[in-house]
């Protein structure tokens, strides 16, 4: 079953905070209601490629809760509740744990260090661990025993500098391709891999999700959006043009699993 296969997905409504949400450079404030607006789509969409959706409530207290993939990793044999690397998130593990908890059969504790779960990118052999601002190698290592723990095969890269999360470069296409940034390309650590590059100027549409048999993608990267479709893929436009302001894009916005 390919890794991105998946029936389920947990979503975090926007908090009316997330107009402060973290940021490396600053281009002005998101609109909450853009916010809103785009996450709703995105919920959409999610639904529409056949996950059923269930959508926490919104969490005032953290402005960047909605990216409710970086405090955990979830995987159909179970969760690991991760340990984020920006102060003002660390908070947002508690809050999820009891939820995984509700899901999950096995849930796991990150013992040490930091991880968040936009730096880790399943593969269909083995689960890649970027180090980052974000990630650190105590909390990589412990992630591959936790990893192992599950039946799971992990293995740490490098995340480009600058870049805030591995998956702000890259997303899995099919079980031979990778969406890549030329920047994280040149690594080689998809050597192994077709690499579909997204054009210069398009960085941040690498930012794409595959789920079943859509790959949801950032409208304000048409040539990107242009290169899936004539790779065969079936890409579903998204407007990120407001959490694309908090530095976000597609993976961030939800945890997917097999039930
Ligand atoms: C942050 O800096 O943590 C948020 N503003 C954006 C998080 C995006 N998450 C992700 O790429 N997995």
């Amino acid at each position: 079953m390919p890794v991105y296969e998946f029936n389920a997905a947990l979503v975090r409504r926007p908090a009316t905070t997330v107009t402060a949400g973290l940021r490396a450079h600053d281009r002005g404030d998101p609109s909450y209601q853009g916010i809103c607006d785009e996450h709703e789509a995105y919920v959409q969409a999610l639904r529409a490629a056949g996950l059923q959706v269930h959508v926490l409530p919104a969490l005032e207290a953290f402005p960047d809760s909605l990216f409710v993939e970086d405090p955990a990793l979830v995987f159909h044999e179970g969760a690991i509740v991760l340990r984020p690397g920006a102060a003002t998130r660390s908070g947002e593990a508690a809050v999820l744990a009891p939820t995984l908890a509700s899901h999950f059969e096995r849930v796991l504790q990150l013992p040490v260090g930091h991880v968040d779960g936009g730096d880790v990118l399943v593969l269909p052999d083995e689960v890649l661990i970027g180090l980052s601002a974000r990630t650190t190698r105590e909390g990589a290592e412990a992630l591959l025993e936790c990893l192992a723990a599950l039946g799971k095969r992990g293995a740490i890269a490098q995340t480009p500098a600058d870049v805030l999360h591995l998956k702000s470069d890259c997303a899995l296409l099919d079980e031979e391709t990778i969406l890549a940034t030329a920047r994280l390309s040149r690594s080689g650590i998809f050597r192994a891999f077709r690499e579909v590059i997204v054009p210069a100027g398009e960085e941040a549409g690498a930012n794409a999700l595959r789920v079943n048999d859509q790959v949801l993608v950032g409208s304000s990267y048409p040539r990107t959006l242009d290169l899936l479709a004539g790779a065969g893929f079936d890409p579903v436009a998204l407007s990120t043009s407001e959490v694309g302001k908090i530095d976000a894009g597609l993976s961030c916005m939800s945890l997917r699993w097999r039930a």
